[in-house]
């Protein structure tokens, strides 16, 4: 049971004050000090090993000596499709992808080149791998308590006309990485080390504004020369709240919302890692969506005069930004009618991994949901999105139905 002692709703939480170092949970904490702490605090922290000591991946996925279980991998799992990022090859603000079945990714791994030349002398890291959604049986791990309240994966579960999820595997050798970048929608994410070590480098939310060129780019190598070229990046030394910390076998890091951050492993390192909303952030996600519609809209101010010119802003935001403001209702209102039905109709709601939702905190995820509804009908573009009056249960009519329960 995920459950908070008390609903205490703030809509307007205050920024993040800077702190100087990423702290340590080594002994179990209360779920509801973990929450206010660090989801509404939005800070990271890092638990240790004892954590994820139980986790089958970490008994079959390693071998004795700590580096990954190739064999066991390649026996399980080999079938699979993979994707693959080249280290050293940009694409746009990312690594350059491919696919490839992850038997020969294995082979790669092994230094076996026979059947795959063009591989050789490549930095090639495994990532985003849908690891649960291919093997929905294998139980791998369970989701900690602490990283329960997950509406993202929730939403994805119960959500039948597309599949998707964000739960992810990566496997990457030393020397591997990922640049600098803030997660996507400005989800939580959380990280644990199967085997290997990774480099962590955070800014805090806003930080970012000195850390982009003159077109709006965000730096690709926070580490790289080009950062101290004044021209490109005159305010590099006005960015404040830098922490950087080494994420060890076992662990398991919290990023919070809206921190930009890059990643090196240290050293051969298998990860899993989840991207996850609830109401300790939604109130986030909702403001950089109607932000990026507000760029996407000043981006093609030029052709308004074209037919259904609010339209084509919606889908550009989807396409750009991976949601539009349809696709952001029908994830509040999935995640809305299911504590309603835990609060009216007494019914066990699941968020994920067997974790059942506490009425205290279906209460709070409701008055967290009611404000981004609230938000929602009252921004100028929602009166042009037609589908929203079309839909029998639209948000006007789900946002009574909230507050006549709270
Ligand atoms: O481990 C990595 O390479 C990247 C992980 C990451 O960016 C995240 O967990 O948010
Ligand atoms: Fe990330």
């Amino acid at each position: 049971m995920i459950e908070l002692d008390s609903v205490e709703h703030r809509e307007d939480k205050t920024p993040t004050d800077l702190i100087s170092s990423v702290p340590r949970i080594d002994e179990p904490i209360s779920y509801e000090e973990f929450f206010r702490e660090y989801i509404e605090g939005n800070k990271p922290c890092i638990f240790n090993q004892n954590f994820t000591s139980s986790w089958k991946a970490r008994k079959e996925w390693v071998t004795c000596d700590g580096s990954p279980n190739v064999d066991f991998l390649e026996e399980k799992f080999g079938c699979a499709d993979v994707p693959v990022a080249d280290c050293d090859q940009k694409h746009y603000d990312s690594q350059q992808k491919q696919t490839l079945k992850l038997s020969d990714y294995l082979k790669y791994w092994r230094g076996d080149f026979s059947s795959l030349p063009h591989l050789k002398d490549k930095c090639l890291y495994l990532k985003d791998w849908h690891f649960v959604r291919a093997f929905p049986d294998y139980d791998a791990y369970r989701t900690p308590e602490y990283f329960a309240s997950d509406w993202l994966n929730e939403f994805w579960e119960h959500r039948k006309d597309v599949q998707d999820d964000y739960r992810f595997v990566y496997i990457g050798p030393k020397g591997s990485w990922t640049p600098f970048h803030a997660d996507v929608f400005r989800s939580f994410s959380w990280s644990a080390n199967i085997c290997g070590r990774k480099r962590w480098v955070f800014y805090p939310p806003g930080q970012d504004q000195y850390l982009r060129d003159p077109f709006g780019s965000l730096i690709y190598d926070i580490d790289s020369e080009e950062l101290k070229d004044k021209t490109t990046y005159p305010k590099s030394m006005e960015a404040k709240g830098k922490l950087e910390v080494i994420q060890e076998v076992g662990e398991i890091i919290f990023v919070p919302s809206e921190w930009h951050h890059q990643v090196w492993n240290l050293e051969s390192t298998i990860s899993i890692n989840h991207n996850w909303i609830n109401g300790g952030n939604i109130h986030i996600v909702w403001r950089f969506l109607a932000e990026s519609l507000d760029q996407v809209e000043n981006a093609i101010l030029d052709c308004m005069e074209m037919e259904d010119w609010k339209g084509q802003c919606q889908l550009l935001l989807k396409a750009t930004h991976g949601m539009d403001f349809i696709e952001f209702y029908l994830f509040v209102r999935t995640i809305a009618r299911r504590r309603l039905q835990h609060i009216c109709d007494c019914k066990q709601v699941e968020s994920v991994d067997g974790w059942c939702v506490g009425p205290t905190h279906a209460a709070y995820d409701l008055y967290q949901i009611k404000w981004c509804l609230e938000q929602l009908v009252e921004d100028k573009r929602y009166d042009s999105i037609s589908s929203f009056e079309e839909m029998e249960d639209h948000p006007k009519h789900l946002l009574d139905d909230i507050i006549k329960v709270l």
